[in-house]
């Protein structure tokens, strides 16, 4: 699925040659594509060989090398240089029908990079645009097919890149041929990934009769596409790559591999046997998932190097993230509780937040739990009965970025809560009311007498006022409209209640 996170390991790895590519001054060699040979170019030889490059637009076309591939990739200096990468004279003439198909990436934040498409029948033609992309998703290769018009015998196809703030753009795995041709599968895919199983597809021509996808090196012969391959081992990386068998011995070639990672299984949670995760096996997480909502923060183990403890971490420079557990069966558990470590520093601009949430499939809705909104001095602990447990329960922690210190998670356990390890979480509720509220509310709290702060959302500090019989009051009038948090602390222990102001 996302083989350039491969790609790029592989690509910064590798000591990076680049082999410039220079226009031959000799008499260009043409290449026939007939029904039987069509014409592949993977840039895998030493530099463009037949490929020539018009860099009069300032932008420059170079094959990159990797350790186990190379691509052609396009850089430039200015925002707007161009460069054409143009490929050997093909001789199309006794074909009927024809594609391009070829793959591409293009990587970058707020860019604006472009990657034409064009054709010309002869080389005094002009060139004709087939289509073009730009940036849309940055973290895949792609693959496209053209059908190619104005066949002809001295017939030639072209890349142009035009700069924009890109950091690459890489075009590979190009072929030219019949449409009687067997094609090779493009756009391979895994989708409905779970723990045993993945949902594989890719497009089609309707010349085949068959595939053949290879699993980890292990082939399997499949009439349908989609096809659910079943039988996978849990959190396991698979290499996938399918070819096209047709009428007669023609066999396409391999599409290009794709990693996917299956799922971890479901971790079975009973009163013994709690959940637990100190992030201390790996310097990964194993088994959670993360996903950024917003920006580009994320989710890391942070490898703890003052303390020589690892711990769950979210970057605070700007964005959105959730850091999902994996799937919990908790139906055999008496009182279902989480309990967990965080730390939130009051940075420059007020903690940075986090909040808890459930869900009970992974397909279902995420449930609020609590927000973690206010500056903590250090770890605290944290416990919340799980609400209508089920087989196949998730948590997850959404930590929001205010440019401050980060968000810590550390010590995760999902399990009974009289059983083992886990305390009983008890101690001083509240409510507010009204809430929402224009103005005046009052907070009401199972305390005698204490103190009631109110913060925003950015953790500073707004309205103070006494617990007083268990009764706190404040007028909101003067503030802004949106979510405030109110700590009250006094006798017994100490709570927070959200607030809306409208
Ligand atoms: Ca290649
Ligand atoms: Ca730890």
């Amino acid at each position: 699925m996302n083989i350039l996170s491969t790609m790029r390991k592989v690509l910064l790895a590798a000591s990076l040659c680049l082999f410039m590519a220079g226009a031959s001054l000799f008499a260009q060699n043409v290449i026939s594509v007939t029904d039987g040979q069509p014409y592949t170019e993977g840039f895998e030889g030493n530099g463009f060989e037949l490929w020539t490059v018009d860099s009069t637009g300032g932008g420059l076309w170079s094959v990159l090398m990797g350790t186990q591939s190379s691509v052609a990739s396009f850089s430039y200096t200015n925002n707007g240089d161009e460069g054409r990468l143009i490929s050997p004279v093909l001789d199309i003439s006794s074909v009927t029908e024809a594609t391009l198909t070829y793959s591409y990436a293009m990587m970058g934040i707020y860019t604006n990079d472009v990657l034409e498409i064009s054709y010309r029948s002869s080389e005094t033609d002009t060139w004709h645009v087939l289509g073009s992309h730009s940036l849309s998703d940055f973290n895949n290769f792609y693959e496209q097919t053209y059908t190619l018009p104005d066949l002809s015998s001295t017939y030639q196809i072209s890349f142009k890149g035009q700069g924009g703030g890109g950091i690459y753009l890489f075009v590979d795995n190009i072929t030219v041929a019949s449409t009687s041709n067997c094609a090779r599968p493009i756009n391979v895919a895994a989708n409905d990934i779970t723990p045993t199983s993945a949902l594989l597809s890719w497009s089609t021509t309707g010349n085949e009769a068959n595939w053949t996808i290879e699993l980890n090196g292990v082939e399997t012969v499949v009439n349908t596409q989609p096809y659910l391959m079943e039988g996978l081992t849990p959190q396991t990386d698979h290499t996938l790559r399918v070819k096209a068998n047709c009428s007669g011995d023609n066999e396409s070639d391999w599409s290009t591999p794709i990693i996917f990672t299956t799922m971890c299984d479901v971790f079975v949670v009973n009163d013994e046997v709690p959940y637990f995760d100190d992030f201390e096996s790996s310097g990964n997480f194993v088994c959670w998932q993360t996903e950024i909502i917003s920006g580009t923060d994320n989710w890391t183990v942070d490898p703890g190097y003052l303390i020589l403890n690892n711990t769950a971490f979210f970057i605070w420079l700007g964005g959105e993230a959730r850091l999902i557990s994996v799937p919990l069966d908790l139906t055999a558990v008496t009182n279902p509780t989480l309990t967990f470590k965080h730390k939130q520093l009051e940075g420059a601009s007020g903690p940075d937040e986090m909040s808890v949430w459930y869900r009970t499939t992974p397909e279902g809705e995420w449930q609020w739990i609590h927000s973690f909104v206010l500056p903590t001095e250090d770890w605290e602990t944290a416990s919340f009965t799980l609400p209508n447990p089920s087989s196949s329960y998730q948590i997850s922690f959404y930590a929001i970025a205010h440019n401050s210190e980060g968000v810590y998670v550390d010590d995760v356990m999902v399990g009974n809560a009289s059983g083992d390890g886990i305390e009983e979480h008890t101690g001083i509720t509240a409510t507010a009311y009204p809430n929402p509220s224009t103005g005046k509310i009052t907070v009401k709290a199972n305390m005698a007498n204490g103190e009631a702060l109110v913060y925003d959302i950015y953790g500073k500090q707004i309205a103070a006022a006494s617990i007083v019989d268990g009764h706190a009051e404040f007028d909101l009038s003067d503030y802004s409209s949106g979510i405030y948090v109110v700590r009250l602390s006094g006798d017994g222990g100490n709570t927070t209640v959200k607030i809306v102001k409208e």
